[in-house]
């Protein structure tokens, strides 16, 4: 039995580290264990202007300290320029751009209504090589809220990535087995991430003696089937799946509330997390492709240099960091970052 690991010092490719306190309070939890990540656009209001996203940067930097690199995305709205986003992208602020379904997730009011409002801007990404990170939920009504995310392959990501066939898209963190089934068959330009919650729990976490409200998230947890699914990608070491934890904190009032805000707050123990998963799929050798290999190569960016070690024996998560109570609070992981 393996009891340590080193592997290259993993990215995140999909958080929220949202602005002011928060930012001041949840920011270093990334920074100790990523070395650059994908910062989410939403917001309020969201990141739609080069300027924006510079100053939202700088934000970053000042608050997660020496050594981590914040990757920043444009909020793709039904006003999308493709002259703003490739100014952002030639000036190296934008990384990528992001698509969120108007309604379809926190802060997503702004987002787009129809793809076709933003078929130019599209246009414009593909020819420039910037990625489309995609939530990929239809909003309808009509549509069961655990439905959502596979009938959106079938309603627009399918003939999207038709249509655009050298546009670089993220289907960011996946929940079905469709999804996982979908991008697997799909081309290389095609590329998903998948949170720690998504490998470690199924629906049953959301009403397990009781409503848990630490355990809701968007796309809302699946049915036992899809877990294992997704968890079968992630362990798999196909180079389309890759780490992004979608930490998301909120406020404990928030969380536990009659309308409490959809959002974990993994990052501060997301590797040791996942090491846990691939662990006990007898994946560890895998592990380093999924968080540290697999989403730079997908983005074309170097993979870091530093290394990181991972010994057996997870400490307790507690109960409270700030005003947030984190993912896993009250139990420990199988996994520790050595000092
Ligand atoms: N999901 N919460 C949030 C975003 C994500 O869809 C997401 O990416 C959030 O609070 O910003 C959530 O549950
Ligand atoms: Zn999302
Ligand atoms: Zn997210």
């Amino acid at each position: 039995m393996t009891d340590t690991i080193t592997i290259r010092r993993p990215d995140d490719w999909h958080v929220h580290l949202r602005d002011g306190e928060m930012l001041q309070l949840v920011a270093p939890y990334t920074a100790r264990q990523f070395a650059r990540a994908i910062v989410m656009p939403n917001l309020v209001p969201p990141v739609t202007t080069v300027e924006q996203a510079s100053a939202y940067r700088d934000r970053i930097v000042a608050a997660a300290g020496e050594g981590f690199t914040p990757l920043m995305t444009c909020y793709l709205t039904d006003k999308a320029s493709g002259d703003e986003l490739a100014r952002g992208h030639a000036e190296r602020v934008w990384v990528a751009a992001k698509l969120y379904p108007a309604g379809a997730t926190t802060n997503s009011d702004s987002g787009v209504t129809d793809i076709r409002n933003i078929w130019a801007a599209l246009e414009r990404m593909q020819a420039i090589g910037m990625p489309l990170l995609v939530h990929g939920e239809v909003t309808s009504h009509d549509v069961d809220v655990f439905d959502r995310e596979a009938v959106f392959i079938d309603r627009v990501l399918a003939s999207l990535v038709h249509d655009f066939p050298d546009l670089k898209v993220v289907f960011e963190h996946i929940t079905t087995k469709q999804a996982a089934q979908f991008v697997a068959d799909a081309p290389a330009n095609v590329g998903a991430t998948i949170t720690p919650q998504h490998l470690m729990l199924n629906r049953n976490a959301l009403f397990q003696g009781g409503l848990r409200p630490h355990a809701y998230c968007l796309p809302v947890v699946k049915r036992e089937e899809h877990r294992l699914a997704v968890r079968a990608a992630a362990v798999s070491g196909n180079p389309k799946f890759f780490l992004g934890t979608d930490s998301a904190p909120h406020v404990v009032g928030a969380k536990e509330s009659s309308c409490g805000c959809a959002g974990l707050f993994n990052a501060p123990f997301a590797i040791e997390a996942y090491a846990q998963v691939f662990d006990e799929d007898g994946a560890l050798d895998r592990l380093e492709a999924f968080a540290s290999l697999n989403g730079p190569a997908f983005y074309g960016l170097p993979i870091n240099d530093e290394l990181m070690t991972l010994v057996r024996g997870g400490e307790i998560v507690p109960d409270r960091i700030g005003e947030v109570v984190p993912y896993g609070a009250g139990s420990a992981f199988g996994w520790r970052i050595q000092d």
